[in-house]
């Protein structure tokens, strides 16, 4: 299996739909942790940490990544971050977590559908390398 970096680096930035709309849309499984209408949360198939949970916006809205981000984004990022709190909490993460977004290549993103990357359940390190 390709390393997430090796993924990363073959990925091609692209607007059109990707293996996170069929998590949403439920065609595949996914281990799904918190879902209401605006965000779907769910664990990482990959994981990089005992806790590590994808944190995605239900409707894309041009949002491949960070950088695509406008102002009308502004309150779905805002509540996508507030639900990573949610599920920090809800993932008893009392003692502390790290919140990650890759953006494009050089971010190392693989999959071209905002996400943030919930990790926790172990102590990080920084600088991250
Ligand atoms: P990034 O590299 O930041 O684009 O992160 C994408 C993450 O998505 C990566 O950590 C692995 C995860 N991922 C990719 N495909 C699937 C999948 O089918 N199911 C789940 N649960 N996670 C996936």
């Amino acid at each position: 299996m390709a390393s997430e970096k090796e993924a990363a680096l073959a990925a091609v930035p692209t607007d059109s739909p990707t293996i996170f709309d069929k998590i949403i849309n439920k065609e595949i499984p996914a281990n799904i942790v918190y879902e209401d209408d605006k965000v779907l949360a769910f664990r990482d198939i990959a994981p990089q940490a005992p806790t590590h949970i994808v944190i995605i916006p239900k409707v894309k809205d041009g949002l491949t990544g960070l950088s695509k981000a406008e102002e009308k984004h502004c309150e779905i990022l805002g509540y996508l971050l507030y639900t990573a709190k949610l599920v920090a909490k809800q993932e008893g993460l009392d003692d502390g977590f790290r919140l990650v977004i890759n953006d494009g290549p050089k971010g190392c993103q693989s999959v071209y559908h905002l996400h943030i990357h919930l990790l926790g359940g172990r102590q990080m390190n920084w600088p991250p390398g």
